[in-house]
């Protein structure tokens, strides 16, 4: 599929997607959000894929938060559709691909920039990354899923902190914090989320799916996280990847898995 705001490639069984609007650094419009979600569902329906790396376009930013002059002017229910939409089509989805997701934090991160970045599994950034969530600066608050995201990743206290006081924190800060799981120097950046992808390439993808699955569980309100970590570990006994993997393990060679 052809894209006019981001560019989705496939090398070596990974799907590169990069946010290509540096002009304004690499903001989320409604264009940008559909042809997102378009170039996630496309990468996951690939089984050549086994791992999707997310970017941005230049050096500056990864994305500067959704298109501020696009929703300017939202009412109370443009404001709550485009939430739920949003959320539906692009972040949860996101968060819920079967196919590992890394984000390549290449500068600002900032709004729906971070809330992109944080529904991806991994996140990795450059040391001259910024984060944060500015929305009450504008006067809204985080509307892609970042009030429980951010809560989820560095905590209750630190996640108030920043919504409230809208301010950025570094890489380095993020990395503390458990925002992100590494940062490099910039141009190391593309290269240590490929060295993931290529940990990740080695491993069962049916198996991989099925612990994303169990993972998130525990963060659905009324879902038993353990009851989905059962079944889905007996699910693994009947496919074609824990047959090869275990006959690999005895037969002393690398598993081959065929992803099914
Ligand atoms: N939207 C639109 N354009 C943006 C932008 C953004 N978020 N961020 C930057 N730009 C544009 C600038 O307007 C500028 O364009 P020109 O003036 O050259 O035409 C160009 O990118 C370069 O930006 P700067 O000249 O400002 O660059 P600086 O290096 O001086 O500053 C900056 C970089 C990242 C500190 C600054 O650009 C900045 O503060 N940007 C805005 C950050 C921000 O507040 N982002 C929005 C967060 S709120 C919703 C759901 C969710 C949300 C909203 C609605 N609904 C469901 C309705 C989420 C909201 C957010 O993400």
């Amino acid at each position: 599929m052809s894209y006019e705001n981001i560019i989705a490639e496939v090398k070596e069984q990974v799907s590169y997607i990069t946010i290509n609007r540096p002009k304004q650094l690499n903001a989320l419009n409604k264009q940008t959000i559909q042809e997102l979600s378009s170039a996630f569902k496309e990468a996951d329906e690939n089984d050549d894929v086994r791992a999707i790396i997310v970017t941005g376009s230049g050096e500056k930013a990864f994305v500067a938060g959704a298109d501020i002059k696009e929703f300017a002017d939202f009412d109370i229910t443009q404001g709550k559709e485009l939430a739920a939409a949003g959320q539906e089509k692009l972040f949860n989805l996101v968060e819920n691909l079967s196919t590992p997701t890394i984000a390549a934090v290449n500068g600002f991160a900032l709004g729906g920039g971070l809330e992109l970045a944080m529904s991806c599994h991994i996140r990795v950034a450059s040391d001259n990354a910024k984060l944060g969530l500015p929305e009450v600066s504008l006067g809204v608050i985080p509307g892609y899923g970042g009030t429980q995201r951010l809560a989820q990743l560095v905590g209750k206290g630190k996640a108030m902190e920043m919504v409230m006081t809208a301010g950025m924190i570094t890489a380095e800060e993020a990395l503390q914090w458990g925002l992100v799981n590494h940062v490099t120097f910039t141009s190391e950046l593309l290269s240590k989320a490929e060295e993931i992808a290529k940990a990740i390439k080695r491993n069962s993808p049916v198996a991989i799916g099925k612990a994303i699955e169990a993972i998130n569980a525990g963060y659905i309100d009324g879902v038993n996280g353990y009851n989905v970590e059962i079944e889905q570990f007996g699910l693994a006994f009947g496919t074609e990847d824990f047959k090869e993997g275990t006959t690999a393990f005895m037969e002393k060679r690398k598993a081959q898995f065929p992803g099914r």
